[in-house]
């Protein structure tokens, strides 16, 4: 998997790039809709694609594991025939989902034991068989099996288990090199660099992650509570260690802020469920401002859910129109919302490459910034 930089900011640390998989080549820096069950909620893989501009997508190990299951995965031909999504997708690996989602978890050296969310039934994920499940998924970029503290853990813990997420490392990587994709494309494994808000620990887990000649590094264990600066923090001491010539992916984060000074920091790849689900509760992310369509203020507002949207969604219908949908509960609300937000945050991605191409990232951002955080 090659990865070409082809800019750089000079007053940030902020890169534009190309990332080429056998499914096509990314444009970064990129934002990865998260498609959990192999579909973004509510969306057609053809709107993501052409009305969103997505270039990737993003689908659960934790999830595909308990639902279809791996048998049904692999007799389709892997997770792209499957779902019909053509394009590069990534896996997550149940790291984080098995300890946001499933019950009765237990840690041990060997892996996590856990219950399944959705009808109780016993389960162990080890990084071993995490990557085998990967395989049989079939995605282009694989994530490594790591532990996810919570922000605020304290110091014993999060060393503890940054050691524990280390080692868990070294077997995911050994089951990646002794395994072979399965549908015949290339397969990258991501290390996710741990160390919750202590930046001794953070350097240390850089430094670690490095001894593998990955095609591309992630950064966990942000945005899980800590302060927003905190995070900032973290990911400079991180990206100031990580190689240059590397994708570098920022997990779960977020808004379209975030995103902004994650770009400035280095930060190359981002997912986030926030415009999907964000956008089924009626928030909106739009050129003017940040909206809940639900407020009676919308309620005879016929213009354009946003005039400078390129989603047929957001000049075709009126914010009045997506009002009524939202407060009756009709599905289309959702579809709409989903749709428009998620083209938000690829126009956002694409305007912050084009700003870093012509050199005038930093300065744009900073007007950005004032502008995406208006509430209307
Ligand atoms: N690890 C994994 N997936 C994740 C995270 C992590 O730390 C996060 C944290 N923001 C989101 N998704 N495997």
């Amino acid at each position: 998997m090659e990865f070409t930089l082809q800019y750089k900011d000079p007053a940030s640390q902020a890169r534009a790039g190309e990332l080429r998989t056998d499914h096509g080549t990314i444009r970064t820096p990129i934002f990865m809709p998260v498609g959990t069950a192999a579909t973004v909620k509510g969306l057609f893989h053809r709107d993501v694609r052409d009305e969103a501009k997505a270039q990737i997508i993003l689908a659960n190990t934790y999830h595909l594991y308990l639902r279809p299951g791996m048998e049904i995965i692999e007799r389709a031909g892997g997770v792209h025939r499957f779902s019909t999504w053509e394009g590069p997708m990534l896996t997550d690996s149940g790291g984080f989902q098995v300890f946001s989602l499933a019950a009765c978890r237990k840690l041990r050296e060997e892996g996590c034991h856990f219950r399944s969310h959705i009808d109780g039934s016993k389960h162990l994920f080890t990084p071993e068989s995490v990557i085998d499940t990967e395989r049989t998924i079939g995605a282009d970029i694989m994530m490594a099996f790591d532990e996810c503290p919570p922000g605020d853990a304290p110091r014993d813990y999060a060393a503890k288990s940054l050691a524990l997420t280390e080692r868990w490392l070294d077997r995911c990587f050994d089951r990646y090199h002794r395994t072979q994709s399965k549908y015949g494309h290339y397969q990258a494994l991501f290390p996710i660099v741990q160390g919750c808000a202590y930046p001794d620990l953070r350097a240390k887990a850089a430094e670690n992650v490095k001894r593998y000649d990955a095609d591309g590094y992630a950064i966990g264990g942000l945005a899980v509570g800590e302060p927003t600066e905190v995070m900032y923090e973290m990911i400079e001491v991180v990206n100031a260690i990580l190689p240059e010539n590397r994708p570098r992916y920022l997990m779960g984060v977020g808004t379209p802020v975030n995103i902004l000074e994650g770009i400035a920091r280095g930060v190359d790849m981002f997912d986030c469920v926030m415009p999907t689900r964000n956008g089924r509760n009626g928030q909106l992310f739009t050129s003017e401002g940040i909206i809940n369509i639900r407020n009676r203020k919308w309620e005879d507002d016929f213009s354009p859910i946003d005039p400078e949207g390129t989603a047929f969604v957001d000049t075709l219908y009126t914010k009045a129109y997506l009002h009524h949908l939202a407060v009756c509960g009709e599905m289309l609300a959702a579809q709409i919302a989903s749709l428009h937000n998620i083209a938000f945050y690829l126009r956002l991605v694409t305007a912050a490459r084009e700003h870093i191409a012509a050199g005038d990232f930093a300065a744009w951002k900073e007007t950005m910034v004032g502008k995406l955080q208006r509430r209307l």
